[in-house]
């Protein structure tokens, strides 16, 4: 995806006249940035806001820097769901890319995307892996360009703004699973929160110090695979107690978190999926800011 164009190329690609693109601009429908000549540019991120905003179509979304048939109108999110499965298997990073996006395009939210689409494709892969019906190097193809994605998705994002709240997260040690931590970005990111995923395989102890340093308004784990029980129960317990005394909340999700795990780790919300972390931010975090 391009970082910004000019009125001229925003036009083209969505089929209006350079100066409707400016009138757009001076009423301040679009936000615009300068160049050092004082010409107009228009951040990609803006443009798409404005699109989703305005139901508006985009005929020539290569200008954009999106892949050439991007654009087309989708009506059920569900239906996607095996397109973009076969698209993960096959490594078709064009496909994803305008399976992901074009949703993205014509309204539904990015949370959505993620919960409805891409991590229920992903368990439909799991599944195929375990029957044998897929290879391992399928599967981790699929994740390289999944990871591609959603980096995309998270830039087409507005960014937040200077005084908007911190959410920082990750995954403890021998939990190496991205994607969730990727998408929890985007939907942080999606409510206007300053979002900083510190990365996988790491100690709660490394976690607690990031903690203390950062002071985040919101703390996220993900727990996706559990290597030992006790250890990480012990692993946690510290990190709790950091989150606790600097008085941050605690967000878990996860997949290996089972109903018996959760009610032992002591947190402020558990979430089974991007949706409740959604709406306990706006809820608590986002609220309390009003
Ligand atoms: C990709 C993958 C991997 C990759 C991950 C690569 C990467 N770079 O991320 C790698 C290669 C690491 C891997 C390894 C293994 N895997 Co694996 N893997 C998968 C697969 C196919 C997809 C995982 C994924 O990303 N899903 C997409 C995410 C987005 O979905 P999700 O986890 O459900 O997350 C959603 C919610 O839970 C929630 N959520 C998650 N975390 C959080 C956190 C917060 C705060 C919130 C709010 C929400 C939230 O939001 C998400 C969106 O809705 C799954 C299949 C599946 N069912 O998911 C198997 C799967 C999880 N793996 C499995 C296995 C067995 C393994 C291995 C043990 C295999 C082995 N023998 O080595 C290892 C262990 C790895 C380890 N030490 O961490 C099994 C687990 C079975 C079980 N016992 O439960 C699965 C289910 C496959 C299967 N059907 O058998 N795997």
């Amino acid at each position: 995806m391009k970082k910004s164009v000019s009125p001229r190329q925003l036009g083209l690609a969505i089929g209006v006249s350079e100066a409707s693109v400016k009138r757009w601009c001076n009423k301040g429908l679009l936000e615009t940035t300068r160049t050092a000549g004082g010409h107009r540019r228009i951040p990609v991120q803006n443009a798409i806001a404005f699109l989703k905003d305005q139901n508006h179509p985009l005929v020539q979304p290569e200008i954009l820097g999106l892949p050439p048939i991007t654009g087309a109108k989708v009506t059920s999110l569900e239906r996607l769901i095996p397109l973009v499965r076969d698209a993960l298997i096959k490594g078709d990073e064009e496909c994803l890319t305008r399976l992901i996006m074009d949703p993205f395009i014509h309204g539904f939210k990015a949370l959505d995307i993620c919960d409805r689409v891409m991590a229920e494709a992903f368990h439909d892969l799991g599944d195929r892996w375990k029957c044998g019906e897929i290879e391992v190097f399928e599967e981790r193809r699929g994740c390289e360009i999944a990871r591609k994605v959603l980096f995309q998705l998270f830039d087409a994002l507005p960014p937040p703004k200077a005084d908007a709240p911190l959410a920082i997260g990750g995954t403890l040690t021998g939990d190496h699973y991205e994607i969730p931590m990727a998408m929890i970005s985007i939907t942080l990111r999606e409510l206007g929160l300053q979002t900083m995923a510190l990365g996988t395989d790491l100690s709660g102890k490394t976690l607690g110090k990031a903690i203390k340093k950062l002071q985040p308004d919101l703390f996220w784990l993900s727990i996706s695979h559990i290597e030992n029980r006790k250890s990480l129960i012990e692993d946690y317990n510290k990190l709790f107690q950091v989150a606790e005394s600097n008085n941050v909340p605690i967000a878990l999700g996860g997949r290996a978190l089972t109903d018996k795990l959760h009610h032992q780790l002591h947190h402020t919300v558990f979430c089974e999926n991007l949706e409740h972390l959604a709406n306990f931010v706006r809820t608590t975090i986002l609220r309390s800011r009003k």
